[in-house]
């Protein structure tokens, strides 16, 4: 019995060891790195590996999803408008019809089924890591930089690696981290009216959900942006715990990723 539990003890670290490492050399170079898994980038994900696409998806956190396990002010419920819905029901999530062409889910059922559906399509999720940087090439974004959460966190210097990518979605967030480490770069220009990372307004439902689409493209060759980091890079409004334009955002940005890797 102490020969067997000794062993099965290499056995976990060993299988974990070689899965693992298996698993970050096979994504080395890939078709589209995504950068946070908050609803849009998920969206994307999704999709994207749909397509057959080798999708890595990079979040900072422990727990993938963004900002919407916690619905609005820790009340665990989000709306969804009905455009959206066709997306909804693709991904298996449960709803309740509410008032005027809205719909309500469990924002933590909904969160995690994106996960699931995301990585179930294929996409390979790297949690715990955060992108500090981008690679680039013959004037394009062509990967991502990446480290470990905690590293980062702890502020400890520590070189980072390489992932190489045909196109980096910057799904953020409010912060546009990816976008805004760009536009730093000396000589750069975004495709924005300023040619820099705007910075999200003030909270408004109607235009922030519209904006979140018509923002979500490619705003420097090889890097695109979704969800609100598409809103934040352009300057347009913030829209609260309505997820359906972010839904969408996610959506249109695999759309237009697969176009252009054709
Ligand atoms: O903010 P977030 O949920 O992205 P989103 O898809 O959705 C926005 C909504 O949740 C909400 C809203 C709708 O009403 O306005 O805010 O635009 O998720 C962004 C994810 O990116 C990760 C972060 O941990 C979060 O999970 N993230 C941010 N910066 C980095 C990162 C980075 N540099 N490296 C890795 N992950």
């Amino acid at each position: 019995l102490i020969t067997k539990f000794f062993h099965m003890e290499k056995i976990v670290s060993r299988g974990i060891i070689d899965s693992y490492f298996a698993k970050l050399k096979n994504n080395l170079d890939i078709d589209v790195a995504i950068v946070g898994g908050g609803p849009s980038g998920l969206v994307a994900a999704y999709y994207l590996a749909k397509a057959g696409k080798k999708v890595a998806l990079f979040d900072r956190k422990l727990a993938p999803g963004g900002g919407m396990w916690g619905g609005a002010m820790m009340f665990n419920d989000i709306i969804v408008q009905e455009e959206a819905m066709p997306i909804v029901r693709e991904l298996g999530v449960s709803y309740r019809a509410y008032e005027q062409g809205t719909y309500v889910m469990d924002s933590v059922h909904t969160t995690s089924a994106l996960i699931y559906q995301a990585t179930k399509a294929g996409a390979t999720l790297f949690n715990c890591y955060t992108v500090e940087d981008v690679v680039f090439k013959n004037e394009r974004v062509a990967g991502v930089v990446v480290n470990w959460a905690p590293v980062q966190r702890e502020g400890m210097h520590v070189d980072p690696l390489t992932i190489m990518a045909k196109a980096v979605l910057d799904g953020t967030g409010h912060d546009c981290e990816v976008s805004r480490t760009v536009a730093r770069k000396n000589g750069i220009r975004l495709n924005t009216p300023t040619g820099d990372v705007i910075g999200e307004r003030s909270l408004s439902v109607e235009e922030g959900e519209r904006t979140t689409v018509e923002n979500t493209k490619e705003v420097y060759p090889g890097l695109y942006v979704s969800g609100m980091a598409a809103n934040g890079v352009s300057g347009s409004f913030r829209m609260g715990p309505i997820f359906g334009g972010m839904l969408m955002s996610g959506k249109k940005t695999a759309e237009l990723i697969l176009e252009a890797l054709q």
